[in-house]
């Protein structure tokens, strides 16, 4: 693969020295920015996170700030899930769909006060669909990008090590909520949350000055946990089928076709967008889903373009993401399939750039 030209508009993060010093391989452009994508190599990587701990530069997850007494009714004009709810201290992961129902974006949203919320936004320019609603409906409320970078620290010893830096408080902080814990004088807010299942924290980092030193107080309190740099991690996340927004899914799909029905309760959210179009797939269903969807043979290339799901001669979905897990022994991947083959355990096959596949369709991931 050729280079990427560094240049101002791609960002770098408060962290992108330390990614560097410990010898980032690969990155990828995520809203703008550089994300890390391999350290050592991903399977070592995949090894390494389900076993001790890593520190992640993802910055990447840009916060939209909503301030101001509008804030919360903003915020459910946003999302078609019901936040009446859900106190200050929580996070919730909340489908963001556009006025026909389509998907763009699928974010954490955290309750700081009802009148302060952060959008911990995935891969696309949210900021100016949230500014144009946000004047369109003469709102009083500002929208705009603080300089809040999340660095999260991920697998089964994530708890020992943030104890070590923030206190033994920050144990009881529990799934997807926050707490306010200090560093260098400085609070901020920790929660337990991350994109993987391994369990762990993201620490919204609040002053870009303080990102490479909480970086080296990580690295230097989990040396004999073995601590390593990582990132999300491609293989981890398709076994625990974990989306990515732009590859598993886009504003051509609605929130029920990428499984986050569960996550909509468009009865309830009044005056969110795409409501009308989101009730009438409510009651009609989806007629294509995500799924997970194994592939055999050997380890699969890597998927960078859609690769056709058959029923023979007929097309009946698409791979979106895939890799080789070395647990399970098998390519795992996410697709979009449609209902006549999303029973669970559908034979179908899976047209790769080195040939067709067999594959068996799962309603349920392997993590
Ligand atoms: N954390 C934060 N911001 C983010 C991400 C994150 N922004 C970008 C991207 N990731 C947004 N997408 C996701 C996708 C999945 C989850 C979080 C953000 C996730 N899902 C869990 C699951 O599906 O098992 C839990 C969902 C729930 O039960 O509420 O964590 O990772 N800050």
């Amino acid at each position: 693969m050729p280079l990427i030209s560094p240049s101002r508009r791609l960002r770098r993060t408060p962290f992108s020295d330390g990614v560097e010093a410990a010898g980032v391989k690969a990155y990828t452009v995520y809203n703008h920015m550089l994300l890390p994508t391999v350290f050592r190599s991903v399977e070592e990587d995949y090894h390494h996170l389900k076993e001790a701990v890593q520190v992640w530069d993802v910055a990447v997850e840009r916060q939209v700030e909503l301030r101001g007494p509008d804030a919360a009714r903003l915020m459910q004009m946003l999302t078609p899930r019901d936040l009446r709810g859900m106190e200050a201290g929580r996070c919730f992961y909340v489908p963001i769909v556009d006025e026909t129902g389509g998907m763009l974006n699928d974010p954490v949203a955290v309750k700081l006060a009802e009148d302060r919320w952060w959008i911990s936004i995935a891969d696309s320019d949210l900021l100016y669909w949230v500014k144009g609603i946000a004047n369109g409906y003469r709102l009083d409320v500002l929208v705009d990008e603080p300089d809040v970078s999340p660095l999260a620290v991920q697998g089964p010893k994530s708890d020992e090590l943030m104890a070590r830096v923030f206190g033994d408080a920050v144990r009881d902080v529990k799934f997807f909520r926050f707490g306010w814990f200090e560093f260098q004088g400085r609070p901020l807010v920790v929660a337990r949350s991350g994109y993987s299942k391994q369990g762990g924290f993201e620490i919204y980092v609040e002053g870009s000055d303080i990102g490479m030193p909480l970086w080296h107080a990580l690295m230097e309190a989990g040396k004999d946990l073995d601590v390593h740099a990582g990132c999300p991690n491609g293989i981890e996340r398709v076994e625990g089928g974990l989306l990515s927004y732009g590859n598993d899914m886009n504003d051509d799909n609605t929130p029920h076709e990428c499984g986050l029905g569960r996550f909509c309760n468009t009865q309830t959210a009044i005056g969110c967008m795409g409501r009308d179009a989101l009730l009438r797939v409510a009651k009609e269903g989806p007629i294509q889903q995500v799924r997970a969807i194994e592939i055999a043979g050997d380890k699969v290339p890597g998927c960078d373009r859609v690769w056709p799901v058959m029923a023979g001669e007929k097309r009946v979905g698409q791979v979106t993401s895939a890799a080789w897990s070395p647990d399970f022994r098998t390519n795992v991947a996410i697709g979009m399939v449609r209902m006549t083959h999303w029973d669970d355990r559908t034979a179908v096959q899976v047209v790769t750039p080195d040939g067709s596949r067999d594959a068996v369709v799962y309603e349920n991931f392997w993590a």
